[in-house]
């Protein structure tokens, strides 16, 4: 598989996430990556595409917040990585706020996501590793291609960041594809989590299919999103499909929730596939209850492939550090072999 990694992003670095009411270590590890290298052969660095395709999804000032937070907390005074702590409840009216703790409520949704030193350089090479996979798949170099994301993205709105995500990767990706000619494209989440930023930007756009299947977020992260009734608005309404399912969830039901997402986005009439890859969904991740196996990953990637749309798959979660290279390597046999 082809597939692209940006030595810049092993240098996002949060050491500690606030949650349960505790100051745990980070799931979100650079280990991570270094793992999954380690199951992979060679990696090609991506292209710098620069900011626009960044820009194609995400707010300016946002992206100007997201440049200057760490240095902003560092002139505060403070140590270690950035976080909020005061959030706005619902959408207060739009400030321009002074204070780095001000804006990193206003810009952000939860405690787990430290704006750390290496951050910005780290989410912006993960977003190139995205476009660069899109713009092989769309020079027709290949069917298919793979970016190595880290950190993820399925969390991150136009202008919010969260659930350890910063930069869009896979809604970067399918503004990039359809502006290459590769549409109509439909989103495929099957990270263990929703993924409400991709849901969220795409809400209301009736151009792009957002398919997702996840954690009931009655019972999990995060919360706020991804309930079966979420279908999309205006000329989006229909092109939102969410399939919750409840903790416990093994292969046998998982396969024919993907088989309904796979239906689905079928009938939009895509023609080029985003995949959200998370390997949380793996049996013995540490914050996560799904009970898939290694070989389960296998089977995810064929019966995805088997759709034969030109597909860019890029990383999102997955914190069981041991075995997430041999998961994702999995998954990658599965989609290479259909
Ligand atoms: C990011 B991605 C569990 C707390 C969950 C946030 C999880 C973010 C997941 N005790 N904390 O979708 O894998
Ligand atoms: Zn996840």
């Amino acid at each position: 598989m082809l597939t692209f990694c940006s030595p810049a992003q092993i240098t996002h670095a949060p050491t500690h996430e606030l949650v349960n009411g505790a100051r745990e270590e980070h799931a979100e590890t650079p280990a991570r990556l270094a793992n999954m290298l380690a199951q992979m052969g060679a990696v090609r660095k991506p292209t710098d595409h620069g900011l626009a395709p960044i820009h194609a999804v995400h707010d300016p000032d946002y992206i100007a917040f997201l440049q200057s937070a760490h240095d902003a907390w560092v002139a505060a005074g403070r140590d270690g990585d950035a976080i909020g702590y005061a959030f706005p409840v619902r959408g207060r009216r739009p400030l321009s706020l002074e204070r780095i703790d001000g804006k990193l409520g206003q810009y952000g949704f939860d405690t787990v996501t430290p704006i750390a030193a290496g951050t910005w350089d780290a989410a912006y090479g993960a977003a190139q590793s995205a476009v660069s996979a899109v713009a092989a798949v769309a020079a027709g170099e290949a069917h298919q291609a793979f970016a190595l994301c880290r950190p993820p993205g399925h969390h991150a709105g136009a202008d919010y960041f969260g659930g350890y995500c910063y930069l869009n990767n896979a809604a970067i990706a399918a503004r990039a594809a359809a502006a290459q000619g590769l549409g109509p494209v439909a989103v495929l989440d099957v990270d263990y989590h929703h993924g409400n930023g991709t849901q969220d930007i795409f809400y209301e756009d009736g151009a792009v299919f957002v398919a997702s299947i996840h954690a009931d977020p009655r019972t999990d992260f995060p919360y706020f999103w991804g309930h079966a009734d979420e279908r999309g608005v205006g000329a989006g309404e229909g092109a939102t499909f969410n399939q919750p399912l409840p903790r416990g969830t093994r292969w046998d039901t998982y396969e024919g929730a993907l088989g309904k997402a796979l239906e689905a986005v079928s009938a939009f009439g895509a023609r080029a596939l985003i995949v959200s890859y998370g390997a949380d969904t793996f049996a013995e991740d540490p914050i996560s209850q799904f009970a898939l196996t290694t070989d389960d990953m296998q089977r995810m990637g064929a019966q995805i492939a088997a759709l034969g749309l030109p597909t860019v798959a890029v990383m999102e979660g997955g914190y069981n550090v041991a075995e997430l290279g041999r998961n994702v390597a999995a998954f990658i046999a599965g989609l290479e072999r259909a």
